[in-house]
This record gives structure tokens, sequence and C-alpha cells, in this order.
């Protein structure tokens, strides 16, 4: 584990990743406990502001360097950062499992992710395409071309400490902006570890210092960043909450915002869905990394004929689930985050009941040998309506509302009729529904899918969703332009100087 940290018994300190430290001391520390067993495992200094205003300078001193190196220059580098991630894969899945608490499998996908994005953003870095347009005016040319954008602060959530940061870093990096990091104050030691990985490439190609930087503290940092002129671009993950403020902050000075926000998504399961797929995938769903994932399956819309028997075979596969250190593997369900999250769960848990909620799978705090963090909760399912204000909220927890439908279009408008839109999926082998559900009268989320769960999206698609989820698409498709700015430039190679509109203007 040692090789991706920093050595040291003192706090540890940010900076940028290759090396420079220029951070004053505080007396207070950033602490990270371990949800898995509640053991500090380490304290880190958090920036100041001066810190942070140096940080800002070195990185946009290295921006006049970094953008001119040329894009598939810049790609080779990410390619170079893709095999230290290769290399590491498994010491930095474990660091992100412990200091997370989710399952080894899902720590060491997460990291397999960064693989992912390392790889297309390689092939994204000789595919900066712009468009070239035929102009109306003779001996003329219009061509449109993407300009690197700038320093790009990203503010990453706890749940997904590592990918989310790569999705948005690989692409700015071969787009020639840099990038300042700014991670959940739960979980800085993930963070620190990413730039120790790729410290040895930016030294070793000779890249300048503040290409990759990093900041560590709570709402203050987020503040600085969305605040700053100086920032172009500010991608934000975490709560909708969160999110309205960046924004607000970011529209305040006309800057850019890129965000993925809240999610609250559902599955539809049609009386046409085959059950063997469908059952599996709403446990995946709804259990995967005790339900924190922004893509979390949080509600079952399940066609009145086949709902009882949903009900039972959800009953038995839950009864199958075992909860336990996410580092052993042979348990489903590792712990929420730290014992806040634990509250927000028994919060929406009493509201549940308190509207007449029914738990066909009972919740429950976790207690005893092996649960001593005190993070470990059951997860549940509660019969419910859609419209309860607890069903309406995203509640970072392992609670599965059951929801029940007749028609097709009522299940569709319950879908939608949520304040978020980010994924969503129906199960059914009838084409006429599938493609009903992902036409223009049908899932109004930024993730559709057919018989495949609500989370574990691919990167190659673009990711984010709509509504509250803050519109913000990252990593695949072309999300990429995100992190440039579009320049469109006409040439005249003739010798009159012919008007658009055909306007006429003589001397
Ligand atoms: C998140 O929870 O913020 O689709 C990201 C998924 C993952 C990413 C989730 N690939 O579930």
């Amino acid at each position: 584990m040692q090789s991706i940290l920093p050595l040291s018994t003192q706090p540890v300190k940010p900076g940028t990743s290759t090396g420079q430290q220029f951070w004053q001391s505080t007396e207070k520390t950033i602490e990270s406990y371990s949800p898995a067993d509640g053991q500090l495992i380490a304290r880190v200094h958090p920036s100041t502001r001066a810190d942070y205003d140096r940080v800002v300078e070195t990185a946009q001193a290295a921006f006049q360097e970094w953008r001119l190196v040329p894009a598939p220059r810049r790609g080779e580098i990410v390619r170079q950062m893709g095999e230290q991630f290769r290399r590491y894969k498994r010491e930095l899945g474990t660091l992100v499992s412990y200091e997370m608490g989710k399952s080894l499998q899902e720590g060491l996908g997460e990291v397999q992710e960064i693989i992912d994005i390392c790889d297309f953003a390689v092939g994204q870095s000789r595919q900066l395409y712009g468009l070239s347009m035929h102009s109306e005016r003779p001996a003329h040319r219009m061509v449109e071309q993407w300009h690197p954008l700038g320093v790009v602060g990203i503010i990453s959530a706890f749940n997904f400490p590592v990918a989310v940061w790569s999705w948005n870093a690989m692409l700015a990096w071969v787009c020639g902006d840099v990038c300042i990091w700014k991670p959940s104050e739960k979980t800085p030691l993930t963070a620190l570890a990413c730039q120790q990985i790729i410290g040895e490439v930016l030294r070793n190609n000779d890249v300048p210092e503040g290409v990759s930087c990093l900041i560590t503290g709570g709402r203050d940092a987020g503040e600085w960043l969305a605040r700053d002129p100086r920032i172009a671009l500010v991608s934000a993950t975490g709560s909708t909450r969160m999110g309205k403020a960046v924004a607000e902050a970011v529209a305040g000075r006309l800057g850019r915002s890129l965000l993925e926000l809240g999610g609250n998504n559902a599955i539809i399961i049609s009386e046409h869905a085959d059950l063997d797929l469908a059952i599996p995938a709403v446990v995946f769903g709804a259990v995967g990394t005790a339900g924190q994932r922004c893509t979390t399956t949080r509600r079952l819309i399940v066609q009145d004929s086949i709902y009882d028997d949903v009900k039972n075979r959800l009953k038995s596969a839950y009864a199958q689930l075992r909860i336990g250190s996410p580092l052993d593997e042979s348990f489903h369900v590792g712990p929420l985050i730290d014992q806040q999250a634990v509250k927000s769960y028994q919060l929406a848990v009493n509201e549940i009941r308190e509207s007449g909620g029914r738990f066909i799978v009972e919740p429950g705090l976790l207690e005893g040998l092996g649960f001593e963090s005190g993070c470990y909760v059951r997860p549940c399912i509660a019969e419910a309506e859609n419209q309860w204000s607890v069903v309406q909220r995203e509640t970072f927890a392992p609670i599965l509302y059951l929801l029940r439908y007749s028609t097709l279009d009522d299940a569709i408008r319950q879908q939608n009729a949520v304040p978020q839109g980010l994924s969503s999926a129906i199960f059914t082998l009838n084409m006429r529904e599938a493609e009903r559900f992902l036409s223009a009268v049908g899932s109004d989320c930024g993730i559709a899918n057919v018989n495949i769960g609500t989370s574990g999206a691919e990167i190659g698609g673009a990711f984010g969703g709509e509504k509250e989820t803050g519109g913000g698409r990252e990593s695949g498709s072309d999300a990429w332009k995100a992190y440039m700015r579009r320049q469109t430039n006409t040439v005249n190679y003739g010798t009159a100087l012919p008007l658009a509109q055909g306007i006429t203007f003589e001397l």
C-alpha cells in the first residue's frame, strides 16, 4: 500500500503532483476514518486560502505551456498514466474500498473506469474535430476549431472518489487544460494516492508543475473554485444542494459549470419482462455501493399482474444478501460512508413509516463483531407511493421503494414524476414497450436502458442527467467539448470583400 502513498508519519500535505510543496501548515486537519472498521487512517492538512491562490497561479502558468503541447502528445502522457493505473489497480482499488467502504470488486471496478477513460482520452486526443462549413461567399473558407479552455476545477464526491475525477481530468488534459481537484473531505487519501501515481509520469515527461493540482478542504474550498473567475470550468459532482450553490456562484460570474448531481432512478418491470434478468439487476442497482451511487436504483415500478411475484422474488433475493467488511469478497454489501449517512437512512426509514409505507424487507442498523464502525445498515424495501416527499428525494442509502402500475404510460409518468433525471431502465421483451420508453414521450432521463439496470454505466457514453441532476455530460461521446472553447474562423482568400446577408457597403 505504501508505494502509492506519500511516505510520512506527519499529516499528509497536498500539492501539485510533481512534488512541489508550498503548503502552509494549519493546526486543523481533515481526518479520514474508514467506515469498514472505524479506524482513523490518515490526517490531511486542509488548504488555506493562501495555498489555494498559489495553486491557481501555478496552474495558470502551467496552462501557458501545456496548451502548446500537441494534443496527441498530451494523449501519450495520458496513455502512460493509464499504464500506471493498470500497475497499481489492486493497491488503489483496495484503498478506495477501505477509505470509502465500497466492496473490493467495486473498488477495483472504479480503478478500471480510470483505465478505460485513459484509453478513451488517448483516442480522443487525435479526434478533437471541428466542422468545416461552406461559406455563402466566393473565395471564403469557414471552419471551426476547438482550443484549450484554461484551468478546470474538479469537485468530486466521496462515493466515486477517483473515477469521476479521472473522467474529467483525462479529457481536460488531452484538451490542453490544467486541473485543480478538490476531492471530498471524506476521501482525501485516495485522491492523494492518484496524485502520487500520476506524479511519476508527469515528472518523467517534464510536464510543467501545476498541470495536475490538488486542494483539500470542505465547502470553503469548493466555494473558492466556484467564485474564482480564473477557473474557466467548474465540474462538480455531488448533491443537488451543493450543485445549486456552485451553479449560482459560477453563473454569477458568467463562468462555465458542468454539473452531475443527484439521481432518483427507477426501473420499470413490465409483465413482458424476463424476471431472471430483472431481479439481479434490481438488487445490484439497489444495494451496490450500499445504495450510494448517483445511479442507484431507488424506485421499482412494477406492473400489477406480476407485482406479487416480483415482491416474493425480491424478498428471497434480499434474504441471501451478506453484509460485512468491503474488503472481504464474500460479502455483497459494505457500510455507509459515515454515521451521518446512517442518520439520514434512519430519518428516511422513520418518514417512510409515518407516510404509511410498509417494509417488505426490514431496515436496521447492524451491531456487534465486525460492525464496530456503526456504519453498516440493512438494505430494505418499502411499499410506497411515488408522490411521498421521502420518495421524491435522494437518500444516499440502500432503500428501495416498491411502486405499482397498470398501463405503460402510467409507469412512464411515475418514472418521470420526480425532480431528478439521471438514470432509468425498463425490463421488457416487448419491442413496442421498449421503444416507447426510449422515445420522446418516454423516459426524461439522461440515461435510459432496456433490460439492464440503472447503475454501472460504461465510460464510452455521455454520463449525466436532466432536471435537478444538473444537465452536465461527462466521460464518453462528445463530452470533451465542455473542456474546450469553440472558435469559428472565416477566411477571405479572394480579392473582393463581399458582405454576408447580401449587404452592400460602398465607399
Ligand atoms: C456516480 O455515482 O457519481 O454508472 C457515478 C455508474 C458508475 C458511475 C457512477 N459508472 O454507476
